[in-house]
């Protein structure tokens, strides 16, 4: 299986994080990818950097302002005589349609979160996270690989067409469907195991029939990201029925509901769907022991995931890394879920 990685990603190391009223370290940090490269090595698998992305690819899914917003959001906020790492602290009031054009406006405008700080090195760091899922697109269409690994980071499905947060700000998911779909297929589907809800990814397929989009996610009546993510958002026109989230109860556990859960997605879903090519927004923070976790997985619960996808979703299949915060196992979840596929292949 070819994983892709740039070390560039390693430079997008924020200062921290607001949560629960302090500023604390980021869980979202290069630690993060150590610890999976870590256990690559230990698996005999290799990473190759990805191909740098064609800037104009970014606009199949995102809005040019936004790009704009982005590629400048820390020179601005250094021009503008601040220090450190940019980040929001006022958001746009409803019913105000104004676009600021101050950095700290602009800030306000495009964040829908105050856990994504923005640091000289992360517009560079999520282009080349980004390059890693195209790459694992083409990798799938290209050489007819069954499988490709995408280790991006920054994380991508909380980022929608011009908002950033949740740790993500170029939704990596997105733009390898859109590769896919550039490249041949007719539909695309995207299957969401982290335990947040993928809202980004949800609004930027909302309307559409072509990419499937399917989320399992801890419920947003108690969870991050609380507006969207709910049973009932379906789509909406051409896209109604191809979007379908499934909320599960805090501490739900392998046995105890995600399974099921899992298995009634992919049978009555996304295998009907007929996808092309599937893409897994594979988060591991389901983990029980995950410092931001409100559901209960265990690693051999990933490697049952695995062997459950592999077994009942027989299209090529590109996994693009999305979050998990426990350092320490993140890297043996990873393979868990890798060799669970393998084995039920
Ligand atoms: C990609 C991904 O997994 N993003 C998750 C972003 C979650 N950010 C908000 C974290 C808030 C943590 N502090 C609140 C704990 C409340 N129980
Ligand atoms: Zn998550």
């Amino acid at each position: 299986m070819k994983v892709f990685f740039d070390p560039d990603q390693l430079q997008h190391a924020g200062q921290g994080e607001l949560s629960r009223g302090r500023l604390i370290p980021c869980y979202e940090n290069p630690e993060r990818s150590r610890s999976i490269l870590r256990a690559l090595e230990q698996g005999k698998l290799d990473s190759e950097p990805p191909p740098p992305l064609d800037p104009g690819f970014l606009a199949s899914v995102h809005s040019p302002d936004y790009l704009e917003f982005l590629a400048s959001a820390h020179e601005d906020w250094l021009a503008t005589g601040h220090e450190g790492d940019a980040l929001p602290f006022a958001f746009r009031p409803p019913g105000d349609s104004r676009v600021p054009t101050a950095i700290a406006g602009r800030l306000a405008e495009y964040a829908f979160a105050v856990d994504s700080p923005i640091t000289a090195h992360t517009w560079r760091a999520a282009l080349a996270s980004a390059a890693c899922a195209v790459a694992g697109a083409k990798e799938l269409r290209g050489s007819g690989s069954e499988a490709a690994l995408a280790l991006s980071r920054p994380p991508g499905h909380h980022a929608s067409t011009r908002n950033y947060g949740g740790y993500c700000y170029l939704n990596n998911a997105a733009l390898a469907a859109e590769q896919l779909l550039q490249d041949g297929c007719r539909r695309v589907a995207i299957l969401d195991v982290d335990e947040h809800h993928g809202n980004g990814t949800q609004e930027i397929f909302y309307r559409r029939p072509d990419v499937l989009t399917v989320s399992l996610h801890a419920d947003p009546e108690y969870a991050f990201p609380y507006f969207i993510g709910f049973a009932e958002e379906c789509g909406e026109a051409e896209g109604h029925g191809f979007n379908r989230n499934v909320p599960l109860p805090r501490r739900s556990t392998w046995t105890g509901g995600y399974e099921a859960a899992l298995v009634d997605a992919l049978t009555q879903t996304v295998v009907p769907f007929e996808p092309d090519a599937l893409v897994v927004a594979l988060g591991l923070d389901a983990y029980a022991a995950d410092p931001l976790a409100y559901l209960a997985l265990e690693t051999e619960d990933f490697r049952a995931l695995g062997s459950t996808l592999a077994s009942r979703c027989p299209f090529p299949t590109l996994f693009v890394l999305e979050g998990g915060y426990h350092v320490e196992d993140l890297g043996r979840n990873l393979m868990a879920v890798l060799d669970g596929w393998r084995a039920g292949r």
